[in-house]
């Protein structure tokens, strides 16, 4: 995501000009990886910006600062306005909101406790994640060697810096190895979940993803599909998923916030059903981005406009 450089970040309370919004060497999280952060898009519609699934996000930031033992200093209302005015004050139609909690400047050591939890949300612009080709054609991914972390290490339904040294590793090795994303296997070596994204297959009508057991990230847009799908009247699998399915199945797709709903047309160089784009993949990724964009209905109530 290419940062623009300009704009205003909002910093423990105020509104900073981005080119300050600057952090000491000493800061706890640089050095131990004490952070948590959300992901959330604005999309342009006809009635301005929108927020997606801004409660939601704004409700996990808090969960995984909870089970992260990071108290955040601001309400669940205080940090929900903060993200909207955001976006308001930064003037932009789309873009990508990223709140950031962290252990500060004040003491260096491993024990967080006497480290403040500082809060900031920068804003930028983002399009397509994996380029506007792959909207239509798809990613191709490969299964990493680097396996997601075991449910009693680090907590995957956090959305936690740390476990993103794993996505580093995961996605790495993906682009060194010519795909845009690797797909991590959990610890008993079924599918968990890409750098940055869920997975999902269609087979035979019926979609599996791993479920919350397989060290996933909750997301956000895995449950909209997931409604998507049921609202079409097909079944929705939440379970382990084995890892050879990914070679038999007619359809792969990934989502994310920022991923939105990407189509897969090969993991590990074997092509997905056609290799194109499959009906139910487009069926879901039409309706997800019609919805986000104000084409269709928010029948869900998943969108926040910006102005009133
Ligand atoms: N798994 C992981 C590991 C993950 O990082 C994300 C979001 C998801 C699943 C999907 O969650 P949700 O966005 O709630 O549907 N990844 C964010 C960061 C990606 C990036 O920085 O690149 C995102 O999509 O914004």
């Amino acid at each position: 995501m290419q940062l623009p450089g300009t704009g205003f970040i909002w910093f423990n309370g105020q509104f900073v000009p981005w080119a300050d919004a600057k952090v000491h060497v000493a800061t706890h999280a640089l050095h131990y990886g004490t952070a948590i952060f959300e992901g959330i898009r604005a999309y342009a519609t006809p009635k301005g910006p929108a927020i997606v699934g801004l409660k939601e996000h704004v409700d996990r930031l808090f969960q995984s600062c909870a089970i992260c033992e990071m108290p955040i200093k601001y309400s669940n209302a205080a940090v929900t306005e903060a993200i909207v005015e955001s976006v308001r004050k930064n003037g932009y139609e789309s873009c990508y909101i990223r709140p950031l909690a962290y252990r500060g400047y004040a003491q260096l050591g491993v024990d967080p406790t006497n480290c403040p939890v500082d809060l900031a949300i920068a804003t930028w612009p983002h399009g397509a994640h994996f380029g506007d080709e792959a909207r239509a054609k798809g990613v191709k991914l490969g299964v990493s060697s680097w396996r997601r972390m075991a449910p009693d290490t680090h907590p995957a339904r956090a959305k936690a810096s740390a476990n993103y040294l794993n996505s580093a590793l995961v996605i790495g090795e993906a682009r060194r190895h010519g795909y845009d994303d690797g797909i991590a296997l959990d610890v008993d070596g079924f599918v968990s979940e890409g750098s940055g994204n869920n997975v999902f297959l269609v087979m035979g009508g019926m979609i599996h993803t791993p479920s919350v057991g397989s060290s996933i990230l909750s997301g956000i847009t895995r449950g909209y599909v997931i409604r998507l799908a049921k609202e079409r009247g097909l079944e929705v699998r939440e379970e382990r998923v084995p890892r050879e399915m990914l070679y038999t199945a007619d359809e792969v797709f990934v989502t994310g916030t920022a991923a939105e709903v990407t189509p897969v047309a090969s993991v590990d160089g074997r092509k997905v059903g056609t290799g194109s784009r499959g009906p139910v993949t487009t069926a879901l990724q039409n309706e997800y981005l019609g919805i986000v964009s104000g084409k269709i209905p928010d029948r869900h109530g998943w969108l926040s406009f910006v102005r009133s």
